[in-house]
């Protein structure tokens, strides 16, 4: 069954069962106090507003059948994939690995690794950890995506024009449809929140589609 999203530069026509959700990194150590986003410098407070709008796209993909994909940035704990140019960065104390009051700071296993409650994934949905930015960065993303046939992907999550604009670029060469959700992604910085979505939408969608998560809801209603 096609489906038609409103979207920029234009509307993006796809099929229902080749199309999948993607949310990437709503983490509790990227959105909330004590946590990796923290310990880099930043007001975590400015990720919360992209929670509601990915709660109704989820629950839209759910009832309508796609697959979901939920991603999480960390690490083994003994830090064997995580690169010294990454662990360096954050402040002295608060680096990846280090105690925080969400356990150890971008730590597979920890609470601050966990996706936030509001979006915990469903029994069935594909949970996918990476020690990258970008979601195929070692990991298999792509086997996935392939073996289900999936062509077109929604993008959600966190941040945009981090792992979000990352792992958009990196589809985009593997030959998938990204179709970025503006109101489901958050950035600590505004301006990087405004121009990550800019550039994916620019030259005729050069990266893609930006559409927001009331269109997505009507097209799969
Ligand atoms: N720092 C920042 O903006 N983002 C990250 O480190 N990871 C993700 O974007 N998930």
């Amino acid at each position: 069954m096609s489906i038609r999203i409103d979207a920029e530069p234009e509307a993006v026509t796809a099929e229902r069962a080749s199309t999948a959700l993607l949310i990437i990194d709503m983490q509790r150590d990227f959105l909330e106090p004590g946590g990796f986003g923290e310990s880099l410098g930043n007001d975590v407070s400015r990720l919360a507003a992209a929670i509601a709008p990915c709660q109704a796209v989820l629950a839209t993909a759910r009832a309508a059948g796609l697959l979901v994909i939920h991603t999480r940035e960390g690490h083994r704990p003994d830090l064997t994939d995580c690169p010294p140019a990454k662990w360096e960065r954050g402040l002295p104390g608060r680096r990846i690995g280090d105690p925080g009051p969400m356990g150890r700071i971008l730590i597979r296993g920890e609470a601050g690794h966990d996706i936030v409650p509001a979006l915990a994934p469903a029994p069935g949905e594909v949970v996918l950890d990476k020690p990258g930015k970008g979601a195929f960065c070692e990991t298999d993303l792509d086997l996935i995506l392939r073996n289900r046939g999936i062509r077109t992907l929604l993008v959600c999550g966190v941040t945009t024009e981090v792992c979000v604009n990352t792992t958009v670029r990196e589809a985009n060469d593997r030959g998938f449809r990204c179709v970025v959700l503006a109101d489901c992604c958050g950035s600590y910085f505004p301006d990087f929140h405004a121009a990550g979505l800019a550039m994916i939408k620019a030259q005729g969608g050069i990266f893609g589609w930006v559409s927001d998560s009331a269109a997505v809801v009507r097209a799969l209603a």
